[in-house]
Order: C-alpha cells, then sequence, then structure tokens
C-alpha cells in the first residue's frame, strides 16, 4: 500500500552514531543549522539514508572534504550516499542546512512561538531540522552551539559554555532525536532544587515569558513531589544536574518529554487560583509528573520503533496516574480515571478508528498518539501490576530498568520481563496489546446450597481488519456482600482466560450481592441483568467505592436512555440521589462524582450498543428531564449539600476543598433548574477563585441566561488568552443545541480569534465537537460548520486538523438523515485539493 509503514519490515539502523554536534545560526526566516556526525557501519556495506523534510542544503562534507552533486541524491523526504562512496570504517559526515521557523506553522521542528524559538521532535520533526536518521533506535550524544542574541538559549543536557551571544550544551545520555529540544527567547525562570536519594543536587527552572513568573510556584512544587515519588515508588533517581520546563504558547499537544528540557503548553504550567481551575490544578501536577516520569520510562529505556509507542506512553501514563492517586485521593481518581477512558478510549474502540496499543502498520505517526495507545496502554500495565500483585510488579520493574537502561526496545521485552519476573506465561495476555476492541463480559449467577457461581462469557466484537477475537486473559476483582452491606468475602482477582468460565464460592449462608471488576480491574464491558434496586443497594453499601460510584453511574445510564425513548425514570435511582446527596460521610468529592449524570455522548453510545439510532434531541431532552425531576424531589437536600459544600478562606487546591467545590457545583446545576439560576449568578459575582467563578458561569450559560455574566467575565479577562479559552469552551460546549452552531461561528468570525494557535482553536471547535446535540444537529449544520474550519485549518498545522477530526468517529450512532450529513462532510474534506497526509488518513479510516 502507498505511503504505509508496517511493523513486520522493521530492520535495524545500518549505522552508529556515535554523536552528533550541531551548530544553530538563529534567525526567523533564515536559520542555518550544522551538524557534524560521527557514524560507524554497524555491519558490512550499506547506503546511507537520512531523513531531512523542507531542507535547504547548503553544503554537505564526508570525511572533511566536499562531496560533490552526483555522489548524493536529494529527495523531498532525504538524502542518500551510495555505499560505494563510503569509507570502510568510522566517517565524519557534515551538513549545513537554512530553515525558516517563522514561517512553520505546523509547529513542528523548529519554529516561533510569540517570538521564542523552540522545538517539537516527537515523533519525526528532527529531520525538518537537519539531515539525520529520523528514527528512535538511533541513539547518539548531543552537542549543541547556539548563536543568537536573545537572552536565554537552552538546549538538552548540561550547560558546558556560555557567551555573548551564544551557549553550548552536552548531553552527556545517548538519545534518539525526538528527544531533542532547543529553545531561546526573553524568558524568566521560577527557581529551586532537589537533591535526589543518592545527594546529586539538582537545579530546577521553570521557564515563562516575562510577567508568567508569578503563575509557576505551582508547576514547580508539583516537578519537586514527582521527583521524589519516583525515587519512592520506582527507585529512579533524576541524572543530570540541571532539570528545564519551558512553557510555550503554540504548543500541538500537552507538554514534551526532550532530555532535561521538557517543553510545556503554556496552560500545563501556569496557574494562579484566579486563573486557573481545580481541574487545571489536578492536571499540571499530572502533566508535569507524566513528562518527568518520562526520564526514565521513554527516555533512558526508549521505544525501538513508533509501533511500540505505548511502550512508553502506556507505562508512563499508568505512572502518572499512580502518583496522582497517591498524592490526591485514590478513589476518586481512579473514577476520574475510568470515566475518561470509558468515553474517549472505549468510543474510539467502538469506532472505525479501532487500534490496538501496539498497532502493526500507519501512515503518518502522528495521527496514532491516540487515548488507544495512551490510556489503554495504561490500562493494560495496570492489569499486569494486578496480575502480580505490588510486590511482583516493583521486582518486574527492577529488572526492566536494569535489563533494559540504554535500549530502544519492544513490546516484547517488556512481556518478558514480566515472564522471568513472576514465572508465569504471558503469552495469551500479549493480546491486549496486539488486538483491538473492548471485550464485553457477561455474567450470570446461580446459588444453590451454599455455593455461589458466576459464569462468565467474553467476547470481543469485530473492528477494523480483525474479525475474530480469540478469548483474552481478564483479571476480575470480585468481592461479595451480605443482605445487610457487610462483607462476605473480601477481593478477590479471578484470573478469565477461556471464551466461558465459570467461578465457585462455597460455604455462603445468604445469597450474596457480588461487586465485580471491583477498581474496574480490566478495561472491558460488563453486562449483568440486575435491578435497579439492587444498584441501589450497592450505590449505598458497596465496600469498594469504585464499584459504588459503577452502581450509581449505571443507574443513572440506564434511567437516562429509558427516558431518551420515552419511559419514566426509574424510583430507585430518585431514591438513591436522595441517599447519597445526604451522606455526610462520604467524601464530598466522591459524591460530586455520584451526582453527576452521565454526559449525553455516553447515553448516545449505549443506546447505539444496543443496534437502536441514538436521538440526541431526545437525549438532551431527557438529561434535563432528569436534572429537574431530581432538584423537584429533593430541593431541600440539595439546598443543603450546597450550603454545606462552601469552602470559606484562602484558595488551596488541594484534594479536600477541591472535591467540596465539585459538591458545590455539581448541586448548583440542579439547583438552578429550580432558581432560574439565582444561587449561579449570586455565586459568579462573589467567586473569588477561577473554580467557582467558571462553575457558575457554566450552570449560567447551561441555562440559557449567562449574556450578563459572560460580558463582565470578557470584559476582566479579555488580555488573558488561557482564561478567555474557557470563557469560549463554556460556551461552545454548553450554549443549548440549538442556538450552539450559530453562536460558534459568531465567535469565530470574530476578528480576535486567533485560529491558528493550537489552544485557541480548540478552545472553540473542540468545544463545540463536545455539545453533543449542538455538534449532531439533524440539518447537517454542526458538521457543516466544523467541516469548513478543519478545511481551514489542514493546510497551517495538519497535525491538529487531524487530531480534531475524530469528532466525527462516532457518525455510525446517528439515523440515516445525520449518517448522510457526516458522510458528505467527510467527502468534502476528501475532496480538498492539497489535504494533508494527517488529515487525508483520517477521513479514509473514519469513512471507511
Ligand atoms: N510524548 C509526549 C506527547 C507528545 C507527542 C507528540 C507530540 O507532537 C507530535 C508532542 C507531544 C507525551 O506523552 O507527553
Ligand atoms: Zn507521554
Amino acid at each position: 500500500m502507498d505511503g504505509v509503514t508496517l511493523l513486520s519490515e522493521y530492520k535495524p539502523y545500518p549505522f552508529e552514531i556515535e554523536s552528533i554536534s550541531m551548530t544553530f545560526r538563529l534567525a526567523p526566516e533564515a536559520t542555518v543549522v550544522r551538524a557534524e556526525l560521527k557514524l560507524a557501519p554497524r555491519a558490512g556495506r550499506a547506503d546511507l539514508h537520512l531523513d531531512g523534510e523542507e531542507l535547504t542544503l547548503r553544503e554537505i562534507l564526508l570525511g572533511g572534504a566536499p562531496l560533490p552533486p552526483g555522489a548524493y541524491t536529494l529527495t523531498k523526504t532525504g538524502l542518500t550516499i551510495l555505499a560505494e562512496q563510503l569509507p570502510e570504517g568510522p566517517f565524519t559526515l557534515e551538513t549545513e542546512v537554512e530553515i525558516a521557523p517563522a514561517r512553520n506553522t505546523a509547529l513542528e521542528g523548529l519554529y516561533m512561538s510569540n517570538g521564542l524559538y523552540c522545538t517539537q521532535c516527537e515523533a519525526e520533526g528532527f529531520r525538518k531540522i537537519t539531515f539525520y536518521p529520523d528514527r528512535p533506535d538511533v541513539m547518539a550524544r548531543f552537542h549543541v552551539r547556539i548563536e543568537s542574541d536573545l537572552p536565554v538559549l537552552l538546549s538538552n543536557g548540561n550547560p558546558v559554555g556560555l557567551g555573548k551571544g551564544w551557549a553550548e550544551w552536552d548531553d552527556p545520555w545517548p538519545k534518539p532525536a525526538y528527544l531533542f529540544a532547543l529553545v531561546a527567547g526573553d524568558l524568566r525562570a521560577t527557581s529551586g532544587e532537589f537533591t535526589t536519594a543518592s545527594g546529586r543536587k539538582v537545579d530546577l527552572n521553570i521557564w515563562v515569558r516575562p510577567g508568567d513568573e508569578t503563575r509557576c510556584d505551582f508547576a514547580l512544587a508539583s516537578l519537586q513531589r514527582a521527583m521524589k515519588w519516583d525515587e519512592e515508588a520506582y527507585g529512579r533517581e533524576y541524572d543530570l544536574d540541571l532539570f528545564n520546563i519551558v512553557a510555550v504558547d503554540d504548543f500541538n499537544m500537552g507538554a514534551m518529554e526532550n532530555k532535561g528540557l521538557n517543553i510545556f503548553n503554556s496552560k500545563l504550567v501556569l496557574a494562579s487560583p484566579e486563573t486557573a481551575t481545580d481541574t487545571d490544578y489536578e492536571r499540571i501536577e499530572a502533566v508535569i509528573a507524566h513528562e518527568y516520569f518520562h526520564n526514565w520510562t521513554g527516555n533512558r529505556i526508549t521505544c525501538r520503533d513508533w509501533f511500540q509507542l505505548c511502550l512508553k506512553e502506556g507505562l508512563t501514563v499508568f505512572r502518572d496516574q499512580s502518583f496522582t492517586r497517591d498524592v490526591r485521593l485514590g478513589a476518586l481518581k481512579r473514577i476520574e480515571d475510568v470515566a475518561a477512558l470509558r468515553a474517549r478510549q472505549f468510543r474510539e474502540d467502538a469506532g472505525p478508528l479501532a487500534h490496538p496499543p501496539r498497532p502493526s502498520s500507519y501512515k503518518e505517526i502522528n495521527n496514532f498518539y491516540t487515548t488507544t495507545v495512551y490510556e489503554k496502554g495504561a490500562e493494560v500495565v495496570g492489569m499486569l501490576a494486578r496480575l502480580l500483585g505490588p510486590e511482583g510488579y516493583r521486582a518486574a520493574l527492577d529488572l526492566y530498568f536494569e535489563r533494559h537502561d540504554g535500549q530502544a526496545c519492544t513490546i516484547e521485552d517488556w512481556i518478558t520481563v514480566f515472564e522471568d519476573a513472576s514465572g508465569r506465561d504471558l503469552s495469551q495476555f500479549k493480546l491486549w496489546y496486539v488486538q483491538a476492541g473492548t471485550p464485553r463480559l457477561r455474567v450470570a449467577e446461580r446459588f444453590e446450597n451454599g455455593t455461589y457461581t458466576l459464569d462468565f462469557v467474553q467476547e470481543t466484537p469485530p473492528t477494523p481488519g480483525e474479525a475474530e477475537k480469540p478469548p483474552r486473559h481478564i483479571p476480575i476483582a470480585v468481592g461479595l456482600l451480605g443482605p445487610n452491606g457487610n462483607e462476605l468475602r473480601p477481593t478477590e482477582m479471578l484470573e478469565m482466560t477461556q471464551a466461558r468460565q465459570s467461578f465457585r464460592f462455597e460455604g455462603l449462608a445468604v445469597r450474596p450481592v457480588p461487586s465485580i471488576l471491583r477498581g474496574f480491574s480490566a478495561p472491558v464491558l460488563l453486562e449483568r441483568a440486575t435491578t435497579p434496586a439492587e444498584q441501589a443497594f450497592l450505590l449505598a453499601h458497596d465496600t469498594d467505592p469504585f464499584n459504588r460510584w459503577e452502581a450509581g453511574r449505571s443507574l443513572a445510564r440506564e434511567t437516562l436512555m429509558a427516558m431518551a425513548e420515552g419511559g419514566a425514570p426509574a424510583p430507585d435511582y430518585l431514591e438513591a440521589v436522595g441517599q447519597m446527596l445526604a451522606d455526610e460521610s462520604a467524601d464530598p468529592g466522591f459524591r460530586a462524582a455520584c451526582l453527576r449524570l452521565p454526559g449525553e455522548d455516553e447515553i448516545a453510545a449505549a443506546i447505539a450498543s444496543k443496534g437502536v439510532a441514538a436521538d440526541p434531541d431526545a437525549i438532551h431532552a431527557a438529561r434535563r428531564k432528569l436534572m429537574e425531576t431530581l432538584a423537584q424531589k429533593h430541593e431541600a437536600a440539595f439546598v443543603a449539600a450546597y450550603e454545606g459544600a462552601a469552602v470559606p478562606g484562602p484558595y488551596s487546591p488541594d484534594a479536600g476543598p477541591a472535591g467540596k467545590r465539585s459538591l458545590r457545583l455539581a448541586t448548583l446545576a440542579f439547583l438552578a433548574t429550580r432558581d432560574s439560576g439565582a444561587r449561579a449568578q449570586a455565586l459568579f459575582e462573589a467567586a473569588e477563585n477561577m473554580t467557582e467563578s467558571l462553575g457558575a458561569l457554566s450552570v449560567l450559560v447551561a441555562e440559557g441566561g449567562a449574556a450578563a455574566a459572560l460580558a463582565r467575565f470578557a470584559a476582566r479577562w479579555g488580555a488573558e488568552p488561557l482564561v478567555m479559552d474557557k470563557w469560549r469552551s463554556v460556551q461552545a460546549v454548553l450554549t443549548p443545541p440549538e442556538a450552539a452552531a450559530g453562536l460558534v461561528a459568531r465567535l469565530a468570525a470574530d476578528p480576535g480569534f486567533e485560529w491558528k494557535n493550537p489552544n485557541r482553536f480548540r478552545s472553540l471547535l473542540g468545544g463545540f465537537a463536545a455539545n453533543h446535540a449542538g455538534f449532531h444537529r439533524a440539518d447537517g449544520a454542526g458538521y457543516a460548520l466544523y467541516t469548513d474550519w478543519l478545511i481551514r485549518l489542514d493546510p497551517l498545522n495538519p497535525q491538529t486538523a487531524a487530531r480534531m477530526s475524530t469528532a466525527f468517529e462516532t457518525w455510525r450512532r446517528y439515523d440515516a438523515t445525520r449518517q448522510a450529513h457526516a458522510q458528505a462532510a467527510l467527502a468534502r474534506i476528501a475532496a480538498t485539493p492539497g489535504l494533508s497526509r494527517d488529515l487525508a488518513e483520517m477521513v479514509g479510516r473514519l469513512a471507511g
């Protein structure tokens, strides 16, 4: 197939790169990059191929002598020197190229953001900087000299020289090119330090634009917490004298783990109580940790090729999730992670973009930075940890670091480590890595003569390119409860390996209530015929907090599904909500999570999975109706919970106060259906932190009465782009469906809307795609508007355009009219002249 890369065609690179020494002479329109590579053939003679794109070659020297034009070939994708031109032993190759960072709108390679030079090289951006084997299994030592009049000049590793107009950096750790970074600009540091367990003092800096220094303390403290945690939980110490983080305004993703020089989207660094929400704080802490943890899982041990991406990403997400569970409220964090996994990854797995955590082919690797690689990858690591237990898992990880430090590895290497550390055969378990799709796990139960039996059946529906799915190895955590809520059997890890399998529990005096898949022990869809009464019982009594939440969630989901089809809410559910509201013994953040209704997309997915076309308008109306019904039935209890959750005193982003604010805002949304938003208006006016200000504003927008509040918010925050992203986003997500497309079109047409910046674009268009009934409008106006903007963004920033096209991954869930509109939108994108490879691959898969 054209332009397809296959895992099966992997071949080692025939040369070793001992070192690369680079000099950058920075200029916006004509930066000159000189690179000197020291190479040695690995085995036998081979042509030398170096990747390179959009580079103007000015000079090329082999062994110090100019290479005549006939001695090499230059194409759009690289440079090749035939084997016969090369010496038999080690040699040097020098190139000088010219690039134009100011014209780089794709934000890949060396580009400029607000007067700042910065780089993004993962996955294949280094080839836009110089000619080089741009693949992760080629690891080399980098020496970098930067020449520029800008005050701060940074690269990887340790600084080794600094003068007027130049700086030199040396990274002692061999690394793949995707971890290279360079930053130059007028930046200010917030500095701190960390002393490692073995006594190395590390200087820490968070670099930001002048004026933003006041918002860096939390990021710095998060970094220090992450460094400590990695020593305690994984025995991993930092390995350089310096760790730099830089915040940039234009960035396609969240952040990047370049060795010793992490580059962050500014929204994931900058935080103050007035400008950042509790959710922002939690995410900043998690992403700072994530990138830091990559120093070992990604940088010291990297990936052999990009098919192995989940080797570093799944593991590193698992590590950052564990970190957040440890430093905040573990049970609540697990609930948030699972809710996000189901909303995004299960959705991906159920649609045309489904792929395994380790895919076996791709056209554009940037399209595989997916929730399947990241979040499902993390779940798979979590299952390994559950199967081996805490000590077994730690032993396996110790072995992984010991055996593979300094190497570029595969998923096979990783599994072998777990097999060797545990003595278990994990060949069936490996299917989780190489097959797509979410297994469905059906369970029935029997109780006879004191023996309780659970009969499980597993089945994974077909996904693109995979018709047959053999059974998986599934860890199923089960506990049994007695009739009054006491625990009859503590949690036990059942291991299912067959298509059908039964598990018996003996010696029970009464029929138990089972609590199955505790802690979400495997990423599966559990199906069990149960009654609302039993779910309400579990919501009230389960000793596993995750399953408590889960019981309430499925009750709510089933109630909403029934209501969307014209039914009435389940009385058991209405009662259960009253109990949860009044349960002051439960953690406030947990109560908030239990009270919040499932989103409309989740209901649509559940309806569609039964083979029925989802009706976005009916779902929206049902959700609205359920909020009103609950608020009416329990008004006094909502008021009490709202008032009881006030957090007086100075703001702290800690889990305790954040949980209370979350309860306060969850109850506020219900109360707004009774008081026409009066409480929300009052909270908006009194709010002293962004969490409450934005929370109250969101409620007002959803109620359709936010004009004055929106104007006030914009007047206060007009000069703060990151805050205005929130302003745009709440409107795009929450404006009532019939008005949403018109509103988004107006906000997008505002000349002040800087749509070329990915944060701005995502805040508005990404927000709109999350407005379920607004985006999936029956007349196709939502799809058409969105498509216009994707087509406009693609020539400038293909990566972000392609990523955002995933809004169309669910089009088959809806009725024939909506399907036809979605197909027309995809066809219109596909027919656009000059479409990027990124977006072309996506629309091909989406339509397929
Ligand atoms: N490795 C980073 C994410 C990242 C991936 C690709 C990028 O550009 C294409 C940028 C960042 C992480 O996992 O945080
Ligand atoms: Zn990562």
